[in-house]
């Protein structure tokens, strides 16, 4: 049992005496004591000292149907009740992941009709490798393993998304490139205001793109398996591509016969105002990543989706060796049925690209334009980043101090949640959020902002 009547100072203390936390320094974080998060509704959080605080980021980017909805709980409950666990390796299978493949086949892309299931976006893009791979055998040419990513994508934990992922932190945890795999190879990211310098942002989408060209002839398209990129980059800083950048890698994907893979973990389910961040940049891929969104973070489930081509060549390969204990988890893919029909009944998809996200986006285009520290914002739907600049005419950042960490420490004393990303702050609400709420979640943004020019001396 849980022993609810302790106070924060003993929940702090029994965290850094027992518990390692991902991505922290384990010793500062102990001095420092955690934050204990108590409970949530709707958009918001509360802690344990009683403060309510509104969720700027929906969790990890996952909330999106908002906290406390009863339809998701229930359907858990009964699920459990019914059949808590089964798995699917020996020829079973069960009735959730069943009614959950059809449903996604239902809300994602044409031609997506068949879905592999994990337990997390990172297992869940293990599988594209492996599967990828298999993919290529089964054709007969086995040669085609490599896959290329983009420097500062972010694709998952394990080792296989560690090395997809481009975070060169990363790679490094365990020694120079010690967590790194042979076969993966990244190129540059389409961040136009940051490394665009003085093309326009046209020119420099497709110098971006025209990279990935560069790489397949370089190491052969025989030894290709698939290119894989998020439609906007999340954990990497709300990254929106310029508008020539897809198509371009749309073609050459094409022309050296490579897959596409669309990282939707963050941009599917609604984030970017279409069901996946695809559809808002126009891209078809041939395989797509799902997790987060996917169950809105209640319980743990992730699925790649694969268009019809790539399982006919699957389905004349004989055993797939590869799988999960949770895969398609009964209680899991019922609440992702549960959550996704939530966001069909809510029509929270429409409400995110007819309102709450155009209206986002007209108040951050307010901030622009009128606050000295902010020079540009960027984002699709309630996915959006903030960009901290020095100079907005020479798009020159603070290069002595971190803005962004001054600004997020200022976020958390005003009980904002957003997240500090390199010289970017990031807003990824939950889709449920009202006008109200993106009302109080700008006015906050702004007072924060207003406190850091401060503490740079601007105001
Ligand atoms: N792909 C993308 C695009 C992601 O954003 C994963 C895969 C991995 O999913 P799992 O479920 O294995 O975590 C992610 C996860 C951050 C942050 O700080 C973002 C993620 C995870 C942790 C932190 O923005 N995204």
């Amino acid at each position: 049992m849980i022993n609810f009547n302790r106070d924060t100072s003993q929940w702090q203390e029994l965290d850094r005496e027992h518990h390692v936390h991902p991505f922290s320094d384990p010793d500062a974080l102990g001095k420092k004591g955690v934050r204990v998060i108590t409970r949530g509704e709707g958009s918001y959080i509360w802690d344990s000292e009683g403060n309510k605080i509104l969720d700027g980021m929906a969790g990890l980017w996952c909330v999106n149907v908002g906290y406390g909805r009863t339809e998701l709980m229930d359907a858990a409950h009964e699920q459990m009740k019914e059949l808590p666990y089964y798995n699917s390796f020996f020829q079973t299978s069960h009735r959730p992941q069943i009614e959950l493949s059809r449903l996604l086949s239902e809300v994602t892309p044409e031609g997506f009709n068949h879905f592999f299931f994990a337990g997390s976006g990172s297992e869940a893009n293990d599988t594209n490798v492996r599967l990828v791979r298999h993919y290529w055998d089964v054709k007969g040419q086995s040669s085609k393993k490599t896959f290329i990513s983009r420097k500062n994508a972010y694709h998952g934990s394990t080792l296989a998304a560690t090395s997809l992922g481009g975070m060169g932190y990363m790679h490094n945890m365990g020694g120079e490139k010690g967590s790194l795999l042979p076969g993966f190879e990244h190129i540059g990211q389409p961040f136009w205001y940051t490394e665009g310098g003085d093309l326009s942002p046209e020119e420099f989408g497709l110098k971006r793109a025209q990279e990935l060209e560069e790489k397949i002839l370089a190491l052969g398209a025989d030894n290709v398996a698939a290119f894989i990129g998020e439609p906007i980059q999340g954990a990497g800083g709300v990254i929106v591509p310029p508008s020539t950048y897809w198509p371009e890698i749309q073609r050459i994907c094409k022309k050296y016969d490579i897959l596409l893979i669309a990282d939707e973990v963050i941009c599917g389910f609604g984030r970017t105002g279409n069901w996946f961040g695809s559809e808002t940049m126009q891209i078809k891929p041939d395989l797509i990543t799902m997790a987060k969104g996917m169950s809105s973070g209640y319980l743990p489930i992730a699925a790649i989706g694969m268009q019809d081509h790539v399982f006919e060549v699957l389905n004349k390969g004989g055993d797939i060796n590869h799988g999960y204990t949770y895969s398609g988890h009964p209680v899991a893919s019922a609440v992702a049925i549960a959550n996704i029909n939530y966001i069909q009944e809510h029509q929270l998809v429409e409400k995110v690209r007819d309102e709450t996200g155009p209206y986002l986006h007209a108040g951050l285009k307010d901030l622009v334009e009128n606050h000295p520290l902010v020079g540009e914002a960027r984002g699709s739907g309630l996915m959006a980043g903030i960009q901290l600049v020095k100079d907005k005419s020479s798009r020159a950042l603070y290069e002595d101090v971190d803005a962004a960490s001054l600004c997020r420490d200022h976020c958390f004393q005003n009980n904002l949640i957003m997240r500090a990303v390199d010289q970017s702050m990031i807003i990824s609400p939950p889709l449920t959020i009202s006008k109200a709420e993106v009302d109080e979640l700008l006015d906050k943004a702004k007072t924060c902002l207003d406190a850091t020019a401060r503490d740079l001396g601007l105001k």
